[in-house]
């Protein structure tokens, strides 16, 4: 179909007025997409059917369990996977279609919230990349993450419709549907040969798979992700149709929109156990007609669980071992153990999972009784280890004060337990999860995070990948470690010349496209500050918008100040339900007013939201960075992966020693990145002992004092608005350190602006060095990690 121009252009217009009934002439672009896709679907699916025969024939398979998967869009991505992107944008293009206004209309599959859901992405890509046998399980959320629309500064949020025009990745398998049992109670019968159990009025949830091809680079193998949807079973009687249909769909209607954070609602208790009973027995149903003998799962299946948000998987193997196929209690859980994985992703409190007993005992009675025989078992054996030590097992046991908690049952039912960065598992392993590591310290590893070069380098920045290949040859392409080859070319002024020309191209197209959406007017020759992630106080875009303020000020307090002209972008979404993020959304728009409207700073500082930040605007906005804002308070983000993007893209960091950025430095060097701020122990410590006083530092410094009173004095608003963030600053002493952090950022800000301004010869350098020693933090690297040390595939 894609190897003759001629045969390809006349089976698209021929396919195309086929489907559409319409002349070629008069075609849009959104039916010209949709026929391309579906030859692209069409193209690979003999692939997709020998990748999954050759699976069958008894390679160990890895299920990659999770409650999110932020896909973006996939026409280009596949395009350039199976080596077609070029040759049809030439094609094409004869046609009188610009291949990238048919990706412009694909929606983005938005079904996560930010970095553990476009992790789980990563991950899927180089899974399939590295020619390794390994599947997503998802939910086929019916609305994907909110669409955000900025009305006047403020955020307002309408339901996202991916599915509106059907979906063109998706093949629906009704065939392979699963009934998912809700409510009802549990039957004990005694038998001669032991007791068994059966669930009773149960009512019952279709879940109907949705296959997606998720295509390796090369072309060979092609896996698998497969999202389920909720529908009507005929199994549950029809009384109340209507309640009954609702509240089934619901379960497969939104994703929930939170970020580190845990609405604590029955319906997010549902999805979970329907994402994990319909691929449970997904998995196994596919293993034992594959031949396999149950007793042995462990060496042919590995299942990650990624978070806690998939752990109810650990007692639905145990139920359908123990119940379905009369396995023993311990039979059934050394296979278990032995199956699955877990990774940790945060460690602030508000994410750790606990789920009532009055909630999770109706409405999951069978899975219930399991978690509580598996508490029994784990408190006897801790009991063994630690006689006497009552407060030690309260602590640690699964079920305790009426809860079940979820990360110390993914802890007991797995054979290891993974942080996502080297710092990150640190504090795992030495407070947060201590006891557990005390326990069993063979279980805890590391894996820090990658991304996929494959959408953030080759995809995103197509003009420097096609620099990086003129100048180290395409080995990259394949093998991200091969960027390392740049190295060299740091001193090289011809190279470094080039690379300055890729860069400001795409902050002229970063400009182009702030013009039309935002109607503000940025200098590309400025430098592109950058924040853009989930607004959370812990990652503290406060702290970058009062340096802003702050800035503006000294700016106007004295017209010789010395400054590089400087853009601020950010985009970011908010829980709809966590109104002090709002209100910061707020804030930097109201700040954008003040200072892109004041003749003193024109030119100088401009500050610019972008809307419903999502992956393919990240796509245009991380190519034109110059410096890259990852300013978390030390401790509390657990990795970070917009960090890496940014750092493979030629931007410099400016952060702090939290997360993944631990690891930036090392590969770069401290000449190469920009780090301020408390480390992780002093904000621990000071979290422990207290000691820090935020007044202190609004008394002792006139800038940050001048700059929070502008807050409440009418300067950005006169209705109180920003009271508020104020109060959470001075009155409730600054949980995030904001204010002790401030002066460190701001001299190390104008560090930055100082060096970019005279010292370019050395900027240019560091965004070699940045490229060179991204390779690291390519999700190969981190998937390879986990096939070696956890699946052992
Ligand atoms: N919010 C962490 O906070 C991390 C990603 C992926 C997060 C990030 O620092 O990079 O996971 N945690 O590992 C999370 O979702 C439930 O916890 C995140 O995306």
């Amino acid at each position: 179909m894609f190897s003759d121009k001629k045969a390809f252009q006349e089976s698209f217009k021929k396919r195309l007025e086929q489907s559409y009934s319409i002349s070629f002439q008069d075609s849009t672009r959104a039916q010209q997409f949709v026929t391309l896709s579906n030859m692209v679907r069409e193209h690979i699916s003999s692939e997709w059917i020998e990748t999954n025969e050759r699976y069958r024939k008894g390679n160990k398979q890895v299920y990659y369990l999770s409650i999110e998967f932020l896909l973006g869009r996939l026409l280009g991505q596949n395009l350039i996977n199976l080596g077609l992107y070029e040759t049809l944008e030439t094609w094409l293009a004869d046609l009188n279609i610009p291949l990238d206004e048919l990706e412009e209309i694909e929606p983005d599959a938005a079904l996560g919230n930010g970095g553990l859901g476009r992790l789980a992405a990563c991950f899927l890509d180089s899974l399939a990349s590295l020619n390794l046998p390994g599947h997503g399980c998802g939910i086929r959320y019916k609305h994907g993450l909110f669409e955000q629309k900025m009305v006047d500064g403020f955020q307002m949020e309408l339901p996202e419709n991916w599915l509106r025009y059907g979906y063109v990745w998706e093949v629906r398998k009704s065939d392979l549907s699963v009934d998912v049992p809700f409510w009802g109670s549990v039957d004990v019968i005694e038998r001669k040969e032991g007791t068994k159990f059966r669930h009773v009025d149960a009512e019952y949830v279709r879940a109907v798979p949705h296959d997606m091809p998720v295509v390796g680079y090369g072309g060979e193998t092609i896996n698998t992700l497969r999202l389920w949807s909720a529908e009507m079973s005929t199994m549950t009687p029809m009384h109340d149709v209507l309640k009954y249909k609702r509240e089934t769909e619901a379960i497969s209607e939104f994703l929930y929109p939170d970020d580190s954070n845990d609405e604590g609602k029955i319906l997010r208790l549902k999805q979970q156990y329907f994402l994990v009973s319909a691929s449970i027995r997904s998995i196994l149903r596919r293993f034992l007609s594959n031949g396999g003998e149950l007793k042995e799962l462990h060496k042919h299946v590995a299942i990650h669980i990624n978070d806690t948000h998939p752990v109810l998987a650990i007692p639905e193997l145990m139920r359908l071992l123990l119940d379905e196929y009369q396995l023993s209690w311990d039979e059934a859980w050394h296979i278990t153990e032995r199956t699955f994985a877990y990774t940790n992703h945060t460690t602030l409190s508000e994410a750790l999972e606990r789920w009532p007993i009055r909630i999770f005992k109706p409405l999951l009675p069978r899975i219930f009784m399991i978690v509580e025989e598996i508490n029994e078992r784990f408190c006897k054996r801790l009991w063994e280890e630690y006689p006497g030590e009552w407060g030690r097992i309260e602590k640690m046991a699964i079920v305790a004060n009426g809860e079940v908690r979820m990360a110390h049952l993914a802890i007991a039912g797995s054979h290891s337990i993974n942080g996502v960065a080297w710092l990150h598992t640190e504090i795992l392993k030495n407070r947060e999860m201590n006891d557990f590591y005390q326990f069993q310290p063979e279980k805890f590893n590391n894996k820090t995070n990658g991304i996929t070069h494959r959408r953030w380098l080759l995809k995103a920045n197509p003009e420097l990948t096609s620099l990086l290949t003129e100048t180290i040859g395409d080995g990259f392409q394949k093998d991200a470690a091969e960027l390392s080859k740049l190295a060299p070319y740091a001193d090289d002024s011809a190279f470094l010349q080039k690379l300055w020309d890729v860069k400001t191209k795409r902050k002229e197209i970063l400009a182009k496209r702030i013009f039309e959406q935002n109607g503000v007017k940025v200098d590309p020759s400025s430098i592109f500050d950058v924040q853009v992630k989930r607004l959370h106080a812990y990652k503290r875009q406060l702290l970058n918008v009062l340096h802003i303020l702050a800035l503006y000020n000294k700016v106007k307090a004295d017209s010789s100040y010395q400054m590089a002209p400087r853009t601020f972008i950010f985009g970011a979404k908010a829980s709809p339900g966590y109104f002090y993020a709002k209100r910061i959304i707020k804030l930097i728009h109201s700040v954008a007013d003040l200072v892109n409207n004041d003749p003193a700073t024109k030119g100088l500082i401009t500050v610019v939201f972008m809307e419903n930040y999502r992956v393919s605007l990240a796509e245009d906005i991380i190519p034109a960075a110059d410096i890259s804002e990852q300013i978390s308070t030390a401790s509390k983000e657990a990795s970070g992966t917009g960090n890496m993007k940014f750092m493979m893209n030629g931007a410099i960091t400016m952060g702090t020693l939290d997360g993944a950025n631990v690891e930036i430095l090392e590969q770069t060097g401290p000449d190469n990145i920009f780090i301020f701020g408390l480390k992780a122990e002093e904000v621990m410590s000071y979290d422990k002992e207290g000691g820090y006083r935020s007044m202190d530092y609004y008394h002792h410094d006139p800038l940050i004092r001048r700059t929070l009173d502008q807050l409440v004095d009418g300067t950005l608003d006169d209705k109180g608005l920003f009271g508020v963030i104020y109060d959470s600053l001075l009155g409730e002493n600054d949980q995030y350190f904001v204010l002790k952090d401030f002066e460190s950022y701001r001299k190390t800000q104008e560090e930055a602006g100082r060096i970019y301004a005279e010292d370019q010869a050395r900027w240019r350098k560091m965004m070699v060095n940045n490229i060179s020693g991204s390779g690291i933090f390519s999700s190969d690297r981190t998937i390879k990690e986990y096939a070696k040390e956890i699946w052992n595939i």
